[in-house]
């Protein structure tokens, strides 16, 4: 139909990357009629670019009420947007585009734990295969990363042509021109321990190291958005104090959580380090993977639910990293304790959209069959087997 027609269309375009410096100009600068003239057809590229990497993943996951569902969302999203195609940028369009910008938000707003859902359908139903796995890992990492961006443009045109209050005058939009990452860590920090005390009647103590290797003994400021840092934060502070106490009871003295926090010229590293006991390298890997960190559903009983389920935290807390094209690595020694490192681009002009593009390459990624191995090794249980 016209609506397959117009995915294909749109899908052939690459999305425009654009930095937080661009962001923060045209948040300044920009106006209402040009800012409405960009995202209606870059809402349209992003959606189609994401829309069609869909239509790849497992049969057996796609034909989950969940995931259909979710499909439904974007293609009613994309439909909705089709309405401005060639409309011009007139005060009445961008009334009318803001109004469907905000039903499209809402529309949206819980994606990830849909798709969640439709993970433990499939693995009640019967259960994935490791080609499957993988395939769904790569899709899902690009997915997320994709809502991401959408949601950062579509919050970005409302706050700053739009009717959404900004968190404060400074704001461009959500971004901080100049966020404080003390503040922001202290935030995330009170808040996980308010969860970790209430959960286990205990909490470790934090021990915040600054240092601005640029402007020497001045506070530490970037341009950011305050609200994916504190995601990021939040997250792997309250991991480390569920580790922190469940390795050491909670009758005995905790050891402190260390955080430092520097700033260089080209990247703000941030490490929190605990002594939780650690994981081993085999555990380490599936704290990012989807599949594993679907834990049987949270109690929804009334009892209290744990204060990190290792649910998506992790892997999200990656990509938030990573969409400015900062990172995020763990780093564990099993039997000690675990330190978690985030990197942010420090200069505006390079922190830049991380965007999965359509393509042949992310078709083979997501439609590939398992791989015959070209390592050789012993893999319990299989004992040695022929080469194929
Ligand atoms: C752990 C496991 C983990 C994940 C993320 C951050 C900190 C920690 N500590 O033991």
């Amino acid at each position: 139909g016209t609506l397959s027609k117009k995915l294909d269309y749109y899908s052939q375009f690459q999305p425009s990357s654009l930095s937080i410096q661009q962001y923060l100009d045209f948040g300044r600068i920009g106006t209402a009629a040009t800012s409405y003239s960009f995202l209606k057809n870059e809402l349209l590229v992003r959606l189609a670019n994401i829309m069609q990497e869909f239509t790849l993943l497992p049969p057996k996951l796609l034909q989950m009420p969940s995931s259909k569902m979710v499909s439904n969302w974007y293609a009613e999203s994309f439909e909705d947007l089709l309405q401005f195609e060639s409309s011009s940028d007139t005060a009445e369009s961008v009334a009318k585009f803001n109004d469907q910008l905000s039903i499209i938000l809402k529309r949206h707003a819980h994606v990830v734990e849909t798709m969640a859902e439709g993970l433990i359908e499939l693995r009640e139903s019967d259960g994935v295969d490791i080609a499957s796995e993988k395939g769904i890992q790569y899709f899902l990492d690009r997915f997320y990363i994709n809502r991401i961006s959408i949601r950062m443009l579509q919050n970005q045109h409302l706050v700053v042509f739009g009717n959404v209050l900004p968190e404060s005058p400074r704001h461009v939009g959500c971004i901080d021109p100049a966020c404080n990452v003390e503040s922001v860590v202290y935030d995330a920090f009170e808040n996980a321990r308010f969860l970790c005390d209430r959960y286990y009647l205990t909490s470790p103590s934090m021990k915040l190291e600054m240092h601005n290797a640029v402007e020497k003994g001045k506070p530490i400021s970037v341009v950011a958005v305050p609200s994916h840092l504190y995601h990021i934060m939040f997250e792997l502070l309250k991991n480390a104090m569920r580790a922190t106490v469940e390795f050491h009871g909670v009758d005995d003295d905790l050891p402190e959580i260390k955080v430092f926090v520097v700033k260089g010229n080209e990247d703000l590293s941030i490490k929190i380090c605990d002594r939780g006991g650690g994981v081993s390298r085999t555990i380490l890997e599936r704290l990012y993977n989807y599949m594993y960190s679907t834990a049987p559903p949270p109690p929804r009983d009334g009892t209290q639910a744990p204060l990190a389920g290792y649910g998506y935290g992790l892997p999200l807390s990656r990509l938030y990293a990573r969409y400015f094209l900062g990172d995020l690595f763990l780093v564990s020694m099993e039997g000690h304790g675990t330190d978690a490192c985030i990197y942010l681009k420090a200069v505006p002009v390079e922190a830049s959209e991380v965007l999965p593009i359509y393509s042949t390459s992310s078709r083979r990624n997501l439609t590939m069959g398992p791989q015959v191995a070209d390592w050789s090794h012993h893999v319990p249980g299989q004992g040695n087997r022929p080469a194929q």
